[in-house]
C-alpha cells in the first residue's frame, strides 16, 4: 500500500475510505513526529492537508519521496505550495465543490448582520422581549455590497446578493474585464463606498491584514464587516478596537486568527455573529471535497493528470 502522511485533522469517514487504499501515518496526533518521520519518511508518497493545517517548506523538503500533496479545502495558504512545486511536488486543492455553500452562508451573514438576527434571537431567549420591544434593524435592499476578491465565491455571492436588491462592487488584483459590477481602484476606496464588505479572496501573505485599521474607517461607523475567506487577511485586533469604539456598525466572522481561539472581546458584542468556521460544512459539499480528494490521489498514482491541482506559483 501507499504511505501518506496526514497534516490535518479530515472527516473520519474520509479517513475511513483512505484507509482501505493507502496507510495512513498521522503527524498531528503523533506523540513523537520526529520519531516517525525517521521511521517512515523515506516511504511517504503523499500528504494529506486541510484548509487551516498543511506541510511547511521544511517538512516537504524532508520527505525525499513525496509526490503530492492532496489538501482538502479551496485555500492552500497552509501548505507551502513554492516549496512544493519549486520540487516537482503536485499540490490539489477542492474548488467549485464548496462554492455554493460558502456563498450561502455568506449571504445568510449580509441579511443577519443588518437586520440584527443574532441580537434578536438572544433577545428572545434571555427574556428581553418580557420588558419590551428588540430595537430596530436596517434595511439590506438598496445596500451597497463591496465583495473583496471577485473569484468563484465572490461571484456566487453577487449573483445571491442580486436577487435581494444590493449594489454590487468589488476590488480584485487580476484584472476581471467586462463585468456587470462596478470595479474600484483599491480596496480603501470599495470600502468607502460601501454599506457591507464582504472578504473573499485567497489567504497567505500576499492578503495578510489587508482588511486594517484604515480600510475599517473608509467602510464607517454604518457598516458592516463579513469575513468567511481567512481569519488572517483581517487585522483582527484592528477590527476589535474599531468594533469597540463604533468606528464600524458590525461584523460577521467564520474565520478567525489563531483557530478555535476567538478573542474574549468579540464574543461578548452583540454587534458581532461568530461561526466556527462552517461555511463549507454540509454533509454534501464535505462528500463532494473527500471524493474530489480521493479522485486527486487516485488519478495521481495511477499515472495520470490530477483533477484539480493548484495553479504553478512559480
Ligand atoms: C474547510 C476551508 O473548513 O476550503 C477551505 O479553504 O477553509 C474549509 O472548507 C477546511 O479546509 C477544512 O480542512
Amino acid at each position: 500500500m501507499i504511505d501518506l502522511l496526514l497534516v490535518a485533522q479530515l472527516p473520519p469517514f474520509l479517513m475511513q475510505e483512505l484507509e482501505k487504499t493507502y496507510t495512513v501515518h498521522d503527524f498531528i496526533n503523533s506523540k513523537d513526529p520526529e520519531k516517525l518521520l525517521s521511521e517512515v519518511g523515506p516511504r511517504i508518497r503523499g500528504i494529506l492537508a486541510g484548509g487551516t493545517k498543511g506541510p511547511n517548506a521544511n517538512l516537504i523538503n524532508r520527505l525525499e519521496n513525496l509526490e503530492i500533496i492532496a489538501s482538502f479545502s479551496v485555500g492552500y495558504d497552509a501548505t507551502d505550495v513554492l516549496a512544493a512545486q519549486e520540487r516537482g511536488v503536485i499540490v490539489t486543492h477542492t474548488p467549485e465543490v464548496l462554492t455554493g455553500d460558502v456563498a450561502d452562508l455568506a449571504m445568510t451573514f449580509i441579511l443577519m448582520a443588518p437586520r440584527r438576527i443574532g441580537e434578536s434571537e438572544r433577545f428572545l431567549r434571555s427574556g428581553k422581549w418580557m420588558q419590551g420591544r428588540m430595537d430596530l434593524g436596517t434595511t439590506v435592499r438598496g445596500m451597497r455590497l463591496g465583495i473583496l476578491g471577485l473569484g468563484r465565491i465572490g461571484r456566487a455571492v453577487a449573483r445571491r446578493a442580486e436577487v435581494f436588491g444590493l449594489n454590487i462592487g468589488y476590488f480584485d488584483i487580476l484584472p476581471l474585464g467586462d463585468l456587470q459590477y462596478r470595479s474600484y481602484p483599491t480596496l480603501h476606496d470599495l470600502a468607502e463606498a460601501s454599506d457591507i464588505l464582504l472578504v473573499t479572496c485567497q489567504g497567505g501573505d500576499t492578503t495578510r491584514n489587508l482588511v486594517d485599521g484604515p480600510v475599517l474607517d473608509a467602510l464607517g461607523p454604518d457598516g458592516f464587516l463579513i469575513n468567511t475567506a481567512r481569519g488572517s487577511i483581517v487585522d483582527q485586533p484592528a477590527l476589535v478596537t474599531a468594533l469597540q469604539e463604533n468606528r464600524i456598525a458590525g461584523a460577521a466572522l467564520d474565520v478567525f486568527h489563531a483557530e478555535p481561539e476567538v478573542p474574549a472581546e468579540l464574543l461578548a458584542m452583540e454587534n458581532v455573529i461568530l461561526t466556527p468556521h462552517i461555511a463549507s460544512s454540509t454533509h454534501e459539499t464535505r462528500r463532494a471535497m473527500a471524493d474530489l480528494v480521493k479522485d486527486n490521489l487516485k488519478a495521481h498514482f495511477d499515472g495520470k493528470a490530477v483533477l484539480t491541482a493548484v495553479p504553478p506559483l512559480l
